[in-house]
């Protein structure tokens, strides 16, 4: 088990340089290749492995990939969830989100009103996170039936991105959306990073070094990728130099 508060680490790191974190989807890899993922993902510099993804998987399947992961790497293991169902007791944190533009009452409150009480037996750390869909949202967005962000829109994503944090939400995540064929604009990254406090994580489609550092250096604090390491074979060679951007941003 990750011994350190998940939060903190991430706090503490931000202190000193920004953050990259993979997303791996167990929908898409069987646990022994997650967990070779996730060991070449800690070699290029990543700082901590999210698992999950917008479809519904057995708890089963997340314990398996949890634990592949915790045998070949030693970061934190982060759980993204889609429902409640989707949940493993061996994860040393999950993102307790609200995808705070759903239509979709369950997506805001109602999966994690049936989670809760999982999260308090499983001893599982919540960190508390405002989840908000940017255009084009790809199968997150349709799933949870998300009134997305228009793209040229950076003032509502930074309006959202406010109410998180007054909520007492601990960071905020735009999201483009997994596979999205751009990521969120840079002006939309530094209009929301210009108006909060909290740390501001932004995922989806971001593919090479240059968006990464486009990204980073409108004020993100934490990037995420996920489809890069499923499009190659080159995991490392793929991830280390988006790292390094996102690090020295
Ligand atoms: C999706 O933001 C993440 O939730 C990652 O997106 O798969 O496009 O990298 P990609």
């Amino acid at each position: 088990m990750f011994q350190d508060s998940v939060y903190n680490y991430i706090v503490s790191k931000l202190r000193n340089e920004k953050i990259h974190m993979t997303l791996l989807d167990p929908a898409k890899m069987r646990p022994e290749r997650i967990g070779n993922i996730g060991a070449m993902a800690q070699k290029a510099g990543t700082s901590a492995i999210m698992l999950g993804g917008s479809t519904h998987l057995s708890m089963e399947l997340v314990d398996e990939s949890v634990l592949a992961l915790k045998k070949e790497t030693s970061l934190p293991i982060i759980l993204f969830p889609a429902a409640a169902a989707t949940l493993s007791r061996h994860a040393d944190a999950l993102y307790f989100m609200s995808m705070l533009n759903s239509t979709d009452i369950n997506y805001i409150v109602g999966e994690q009103v049936k989670g809760a009480p999982l999260v308090k037996d499983f001893g599982i750390e919540p960190i508390p996170m405002g989840y908000i869909i940017v255009e084009p949202g790809m199968a997150v967005g349709h799933v949870g039936k998300a009134k997305v962000i228009p793209r040229d829109d950076p003032e509502l994503a930074m309006h959202y991105s406010l109410t998180a944090q007054y909520f007492g939400m601990k960071l905020v995540y735009l999201e483009a959306g997994s596979g999205a064929s751009h990521p969120v604009p840079a002006k939309m990254v530094r209009e929301v990073k210009q108006g909060i406090e909290i740390p501001l994580i932004v995922g989806g489609g971001i593919r090479t070094p240059k968006q990464a550092r486009e990204i980073i250096g409108a004020g993100a604090d934490i990037i995420v990728t996920g489809t890069v390491v499923e499009e190659t074979e080159d995991i490392f060679g793929t991830l280390e130099p988006i790292i390094q951007e996102a690090r020295n941003g």
